[in-house]
């Protein structure tokens, strides 16, 4: 059966991998055989990046442009189309967050944030969705979030976009299965990165509630995504569509549960 999860010959482009969850992400997609592009927009970041899959086994090829513009986003995908071939896997990623009081939120930081996290994926997905559709196929995984389905303090636009995303996901499922694409999204939960660092700090009130609120007790670790993306990306996922598939440790399960019990 392994040959279900086999993504050798596939063509993998993960956004915003070049650390964090994207990169554990596109890790497990190159360890399945897939020829791994990971987009990134800090030329430093990228060159420790690509050093860091080296050490894992893998040859990663970087592009670095801004996945919020779309002509930047045209002529990249169009040169790796021609280095690489079709796109057969996009990974949509990157993304931001602001944690700011709604009554305090600037207008303009809301519309940033919406259109980093919901219309760069929209737009992301529509330029490779022509190359899959001439190929016959393909796969696109829209990293949601728990904010696609709870609200929480301070993160009104991050919530509103994810919440657009998980929508998107099941839009775009249903216009584009007839063409053999399927689109699903992952809903990571808490996970330790450098996005959750400032409210992982010890002592910190979040740190302790949502080790708290987890049925499984802790933070969840980059590669606790690593199956359900490979999973999507591959065969074995082929009558699966529109679906996001919470990855977060039970917490979307339970109402949670009084302190010290
Ligand atoms: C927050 C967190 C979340 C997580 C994640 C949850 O402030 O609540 O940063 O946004 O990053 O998306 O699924
Ligand atoms: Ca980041």
């Amino acid at each position: 059966m392994k040959e279900l999860f086999d993504l050798t010959g596939k063509v993998a482009l993960v956004t915003g991998a070049t650390h964090g969850l994207g990169m554990a992400m596109a890790k497990a997609l190159g360890k399945s055989g897939a020829t791994l592009i990971v987009n990134g927009h800090t030329p430093a970041k990228m060159e420790s990046a690509i050093k860091a899959y080296k050490e894992d086994g893998i040859e990663a090829h970087g592009y670095l442009f801004d996945v919020t513009d779309e002509a930047a986003v045209d002529k990249n995908i169009s040169e790796m189309e021609a280095k690489f071939g079709t796109i057969d896997i996009l990974v949509n990623n990157a993304g931001m967050i602001q944690r700011t009081p709604a009554m305090e939120m600037e207008v303009a930081d809301f519309a940033k944030v919406v259109n980093m996290d919901l219309v760069s994926p929209f737009l992301m997905a529509k330029r490779v969705s022509k190359g899959m559709k001439e190929k016959g196929g393909g796969k696109i995984i829209n990293i949601c979030s728990m904010m696609s389905e709870l609200g929480r303090n301070t993160v009104s636009a991050y919530a509103a976009a994810k919440g657009g995303l998980k929508m998107l996901t099941r839009n775009l499922a249903t216009e584009w299965a007839k063409y053999n694409i399927q689109v699903n999204g992952i809903g990571p939960g808490y996970f330790a990165t450098e996005q959750t660092a400032p409210i992982r700090v010890d002592g910190h009130p979040f740190n302790d509630f949502i080790v708290n609120r987890t049925p499984a007790g802790r933070w969840g670790d980059p590669e606790d995504l690593q199956g359900t993306t490979i999973f999507l990306a591959s065969k074995a996922s082929d009558f699966v569509n529109g679906q996001i598939v919470y990855v977060d440790g039970g917490i979307l399960a339970t109402i949670g549960k009084p302190y010290g019990e």
